[in-house]
């Protein structure tokens, strides 16, 4: 099944292939929602939220640069609250969604691939970050399931989940 997806922001229109290789652990492609805000503005940056389809963690970094975005980077505790208002401002209190945070060529340390930051500020879900053997969980996800907040969980790139675009608020895709 092909979804086209069209941006207010913008007047680029892309398919994507949806609800593929679903395990049915994580949310549905299309999220039950309040209204159909899919856009928030805060502290300076805009973000867009795909509720729509999801991608793995690359197709979701390669989905937000074709918006001329980049996948989103939580970089302190009024970010992630913020984003968590969102979510439940709009009836999204089950979610997993892709950041652009990744492991550094250490294999220790996490990155923002966005940004090229260093992560600083976390908020892990408990017992995370696990990196699960054989799997190997190197991409980390936002995820809210009910009163639980938003929590960050590490988990395989390869994994399909919905995202967040984020870009400064002044951007103009002319
Ligand atoms: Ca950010
Ligand atoms: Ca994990």
């Amino acid at each position: 099944m092909w979804i086209c997806v069209c941006l207010l922001i913008s007047t680029a229109c892309i398919s994507y292939a949806a609800g593929q290789n679903d395990d049915g652990a994580f949310t549905s492609a299309v999220l039950p929602k309040k209204n159909n805000n899919n856009q928030l503005e805060f502290a300076g940056q805009k973000y867009y939220f795909n509720t729509v389809f999801k991608a793995n963690y690359f197709g979701a970094m390669a989905y937000c640069k074709q918006q001329g975005m980049e996948l989103l980077s939580i970089e302190s505790q009024a970010e992630n609250k913020r984003i968590e208002l969102f979510l439940v401002e709009n009836g999204l209190t089950y979610g997993h969604f892709w950041t652009s945070a990744t492991k550094s060529v250490d294999n220790v340390h996490w990155k923002w691939l966005s940004t090229g930051r260093d992560i600083v500020y976390t908020n892990w879900y408990w017992s995370e970050p696990n990196n699960i053997p054989i799997v190997w969980e190197h991409c980390i996800e936002i995820r809210i399931e009910g009163t639980t907040g938003l929590t960050w969980n590490d988990l395989p790139c390869s994994r399909e989940l919905l995202s967040i675009c984020e870009a400064p608020k002044n951007y103009c895709r002319c």
